[in-house]
């Protein structure tokens, strides 16, 4: 895939970052526990001319999906990513991931700043986001992830209002017990759904024959990240168990090249969720995509229940043609009252999102809804 190799320096005068309390339209249940509310992280980059650009740091409060934390993030930020932005020949977002690289690990909390320059680069060529990462213009397919819900009936309850919003393709949250029964009902009240799973790592070795089972009885297209991080070896083997319809997807498994190097060499996937904020920001997004493409691995892009500015970078990824599969991008109404931008995303013919034209990702942050939703904030000036 070809894009442009280096941005234009950009020389910045200031950093400001956001901490934001947005309570979720309903709870968010997933085998690692619920979330109420996501406590968002905003970073906005002011260049010299006055343009700014933003980053959404995907991180949860607690590090339930990954070692990453808010407050870890905010003193990761502060004390090692944000002062590397200071300097007077200018910034660019592949320069910032070579100088961060001297930090180890963080990947979330680098993906705030690496997305903020690439949107405050996109933004000073005039140009819209998706265009500059080598995306073109398209609606994106995109379904809805479901939380764990108390009981079969009320998971079927819940899949029918989204199916009724015009979603096309349903993720349903599961763990050890609270799966197969949940998993049929849903099959049984809507035989012709596109049903995925996603387990976050619950499972273990014995239960690759449940899987297995439950894939084949409810035809389930794709199965996601159902054993631990770094047991590559138990998803290698169940992928091997899947029937050839259903596919073994990872998530948390897979942050760096590296990481989907070793996991394509075990066959231990054969569909990658890639999330920006996860990698390291949409530069190793956009690798991991041509990788996998390279091997006819079909991509589409995950969600951290972002809000319209993280969504709107995740929309922009995935107008690049690998992503094949429909990604986990959910209108703004499907997880907040009222998102930070105006207008909100809604839901598009044929279960799909269309990224906005205008530079950069083409959002702003309602500044009222800034002030209204704040709980800290930091600031750093470049002299
Ligand atoms: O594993 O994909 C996941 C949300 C929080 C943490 C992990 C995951 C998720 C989702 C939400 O599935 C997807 C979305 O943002 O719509
Ligand atoms: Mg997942």
């Amino acid at each position: 895939m070809r894009r442009p190799r280096e941005t234009a320096p950009l020389r910045l005068r200031r950093a400001t970052l956001h901490r934001l309390h947005l309570p979720l339209v309903r709870p968010f249940t997933t085998s690692f526990g619920t979330e109420k509310a996501r406590e968002v992280l905003l970073l906005e980059l002011e260049e010299a001319g006055g343009e700014i650009g933003y980053g959404e740091c995907v991180a949860q409060r607690d590090p339930l999906y990954s070692s990453e934390m808010v407050d870890g993030a905010i003193l990761v930020l502060r004390r090692y990513l944000l002062p590397l932005l200071g300097d007077r020949d200018g910034v660019t977002p592949e320069g910032f991931r070579r100088r961060a690289q001297a930090y180890r690990g963080h990947p979330m909390a680098k993906a705030t700043v690496e997305m903020a320059l690439q949107d405050l680069g996109a933004r000073r060529l005039s140009r819209p986001l998706y265009e500059v990462l080598g995306g073109r213009y398209r609606r994106v397919p995109v379904g809805v992830s479901v939380g764990i819900q108390r009981d079969p009936p009320s998971l079927v309850e819940t899949v029918r209002g989204y199916l009724q919003d015009g979603y096309g393709r349903v993720k349903l949250k599961v763990e050890p017990g609270r799966d197969s029964d949940y998993v049929r009902a849903v099959r049984k009240a809507f035989p012709q759904a596109r049903l995925w799973i996603d387990a976050n790592q619950a499972y273990g070795k014995g239960q690759v024959g449940l899987l297995a089972r439950l894939a084949r009885s409810a035809s389930l297209e794709l199965v996601e990240q159902p054993f631990p991080e770094d047991r590559l070896d138990w998803h290698a083997l169940l992928s091997q168990r899947l029937p050839r319809s259903s596919r073994l997807c990872l998530d948390e498994s897979v942050v760096t090249l590296g990481d989907l190097d070793v996991a394509l060499a075990m066959r231990a996937l054969r569909s990658l969720n890639i999330k920006p904020g996860r990698v390291g920001g949409l530069g190793p997004a956009c690798e991991l995509h041509d990788r996998a493409s390279a091997h006819r691995v079909p991509v589409w892009c995950g969600g951290m229940l972002e809000t319209g500015i993280g969504r709107a970078h995740n929309v922009s990824l995935a107008t690049l043609p690998g992503f094949l599969l429909p990604s986990d991008l959910s209108a703004s109404a499907r997880y907040f009252q009222e998102d930070l931008i105006d207008p909100p995303f809604t839901l598009g013919p044929e279960s799909s999102l269309e990224p906005r034209r205008g530079p950069g990702i083409g959002v702003e942050p309602v500044e009222a809804r800034l002030g209204k939703l704040r709980r800290g904030r930091w600031e750093l000036s470049f002299p």
